[in-house]
């Protein structure tokens, strides 16, 4: 599929099912901890600044925000989750609103689940994969700020992430950076491949 990544805009944002779009376009969701990268993944992916605002406060993005690609395709920015500040019910209002969409919305095709190449992942790093595993639904991990790490050590980092998820050797691990754009062509490879 041709793909002109150059057109693209945040569509809309939604807390709910009858918010989503109503049509067939394949999405593809993203999904990790607050200030993981999952913004500037967007902004890097689509050759964009600002597009999927940046933030240095984590937990400000509470609705799952769609952005149109070309028409073709849409990035679902889902709202990074371990931020410890929100309160119990947030929390719970939040984890109805993420297994909805991802375990009912047939637009799906894949998660790509962030991680930070520089640290193990946390309990609900692990807990979002057993979650993707569970219900099968296609995973692609991106371990993001690849260039904090010196490149000798890339191949540790990754090894101690695999083993703390129990990763799945059939699906795919890219080591990224928004800053150096490391892994973006793998990562597009790897999405087109899913939808
Ligand atoms: N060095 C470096 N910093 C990054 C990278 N990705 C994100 N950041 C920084 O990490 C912070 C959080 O990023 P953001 O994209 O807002 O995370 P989000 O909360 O997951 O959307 C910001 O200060 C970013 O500039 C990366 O690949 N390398
Ligand atoms: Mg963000």
């Amino acid at each position: 599929m041709e793909i002109n990544i150059h057109n693209a805009e945040i569509l809309l944002s939604a807390a709910n099912k009858s918010h989503y779009p109503q049509d067939e376009l394949p999405e593809i969701a993203l999904a990790g901890r607050s200030n993981v990268g999952k913004s500037s993944f967007i902004n890097t992916m689509l050759n964009r600044k600002n597009l999927a605002r940046t933030s240095g406060k984590p937990g400000k993005t509470q609705l799952l925000n769609f952005f149109n690609i070309d028409d073709k395709m849409r990035f679902v920015d889902v709202p990074g989750y371990g931020y410890a500040r929100v309160s119990k019910k947030e929390r719970e209002k939040w984890g109805r609103m993420i297994e909805e969409y991802l375990t009912t919305r047939e637009n799906l095709r894949a998660v790509v689940s962030l991680v930070d190449l520089r640290h193990d992942p946390s309990a609900d790093d692990v807990q979002m994969y057993e979650f993707l595993k569970y219900y099968e639904i296609p995973v692609i991990i991106v371990a993001t700020k690849a260039d904090k790490i010196p490149r000798g050590k890339w191949n540790k980092h990754e090894s101690a992430i695999k083993k703390k998820l129990n990763f799945d050797p059939s699906d795919d691990f890219i080591l990224f950076s928004s800053v150096s754009k490391e892994g973006m062509e793998k990562a597009w490879d790897a999405i087109l491949e899913k939808i």
